[in-house]
């Protein structure tokens, strides 16, 4: 049995019972799916993500100096805030009374946010309770804290570790694609909420044959793309991971000669029915692959200079956070400049909307059959989605923990009385 299995009956099983039943599991997979499940079972099971990896939350020119926002995370909810332009990230989450902090922010100082409730106040950088507004002289002042999450800023995006304190976060290059932090790449993007869960996310993005949904997209004559209506799988090595101690975990669909196939026309029943676009100059791509903990990688993609890098960060059970970059090599500041004024022209139309469109309304068609989790057992799966099984078992056996009901918290409620003026 692997670690992450033993972990795995840890963190599910174990938690409830350790607890008296004091965290409830409402929302997780049940033991008895799970049980049933035989391949890529601690996959199946983290329905609110992988623990102790770094995801991508946000664009850094989304938070201004001195901005605070509030997001969640793997069903953890996080206050973030930029002070002398860096990131930091605590618990949005009142030790007092476990408010979060974001239903009315009062920052009196720039490291410092004030619970709205009672006064307790928090530092940014360390976490610490460092003073209890309208109160004086508590014992608790200076001697507790809130769950600093490390932060780093890297390609124009900002990357929360989520995990355990006592976990000391790998580097970064460990939980992106390759080649995603190379020095030459300057990358672009644009980020939204998907209403699925981030494994039909995943699985959407890396889905060999799920490309017979764009073939009436807009993005083919714009991008002049021979693209195929599905990819087929074909020898024994057309998919290979990849698992060195030293970098990231992922899963390669091999498009050598003879591995896959794509496919052109669809017959039905000794009929042609419908025909892929077989005619764009550009054969793209060459390479998919799928790394942990959820990133998914298209190379080049949609023309040769470019390749997409995107990402389903587990906002909660049933949702995620679907971040789309594409990357491109510039040797100066004024290609550069030429780039960011293409992808908002026609990449961010026609590529990340016009094209992803169609993944997103799929993912979202897909979400009621796996919400209860009985989909795990139902799917039928066929051979072209061979790459989508390493990939469970990819995750299952590296990923370095799995969210727990233990961890999360209750959903935000908007304030129902917005009455009083916001004083921060
Ligand atoms: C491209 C693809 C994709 C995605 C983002 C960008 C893609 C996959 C296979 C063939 C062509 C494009 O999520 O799935
Ligand atoms: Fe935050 Fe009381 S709940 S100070
Ligand atoms: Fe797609």
């Amino acid at each position: 049995m692997s670690d992450i299995s033993v972990s795995l009956k840890h963190s599910i099983a174990g938690a409830n019972a350790r607890q008296g039943g004091a965290v409830s599991s409402a929302g997780f997979v049940d033991e008895s799916i799970l049980e049933r499940v035989r391949v890529g079972r601690a996959y199946v099971a983290a329905k609110y993500g992988f623990r102790n990896h770094w995801y991508p939350a946000l664009f850094g020119a989304e938070l201004a100096e001195g901005e605070a926002r509030a997001l969640t995370l793997l069903g953890e909810n996080i206050l973030v805030k930029r002070i002398d332009g860096a990131v930091h990230a605590i618990r949005d989450r009142c030790l007092h009374r476990g408010v979060p902090l974001s239903t009315q922010l009062e920052c009196y100082t720039r490291n410092t946010v004030t619970c709205w409730y009672h006064g307790f106040t928090y530092r940014f950088d360390d976490g610490v309770l460092c003073a209890i507004a309208g109160t004086k002289d508590s014992a608790v002042v200076g001697r507790k804290k809130l769950h600093v999450y490390p932060v780093v800023e890297a390609k124009g995006l900002v990357f929360v570790f989520v995990g355990d304190a006592d976990f000391t976060p790998p580097p970064l290059a460990h939980d992106v694609p390759p080649g995603f932090l190379d020095d030459e790449l300057v990358v672009r993007g644009k980020a939204r909420t998907v209403a699925a869960n981030w494994r039909i996310g995943a699985e959407n993005g890396f889905d060999s044959t799920h490309i017979f949904i764009h073939k009436h997209s807009v993005l083919i004559e714009d991008a002049d793309l021979a693209l195929p209506l599905g990819l087929q799988p074909q020898g024994r090595h057309a998919f290979k991971t990849s698992v060195s101690d030293d970098g990231p975990k992922g899963v390669f669909d091999n498009f050598g000669p003879g591995e896959v196939m794509p496919v052109f026309t669809a017959t039905i029943e000794g009929e042609e029915v419908l025909h892929g676009a077989m005619h764009g100059g550009n054969r793209v791509p060459q390479d998919i692959s799928m790394w942990l903990p959820c990133a998914l990688r298209v190379r080049p993609w949609p023309v040769p200079e470019l390749t997409q890098f995107e990402w389903y960060v587990p906002i909660d059970g049933e949702q995620h956070l679907y971040l789309q970059t594409l990357g491109k090599r510039c040797a100066n500041e004024a290609e550069a400049a030429e780039f960011d004024a293409e992808f908002q022209r026609r990449w961010l139309p026609k590529a990340l909307d016009g094209f992803n469109d169609d993944d997103v309304w799929a993912r979202e068609a897909t979400q009621p059959f796996y919400a209860d989790d009985s989909g795990w057992l139902k799917e039928q799966l066929f051979e072209p989605d061979g790459n989508i099984v390493e990939w469970r078992k990819l995750a299952s056996a590296h990923a370095r923990g799995i969210q727990a009901p233990q961890h999360i918290d209750a959903p935000r409620r908007p304030r129902a009385h917005p009455s009083t003026e916001n004083p921060s």
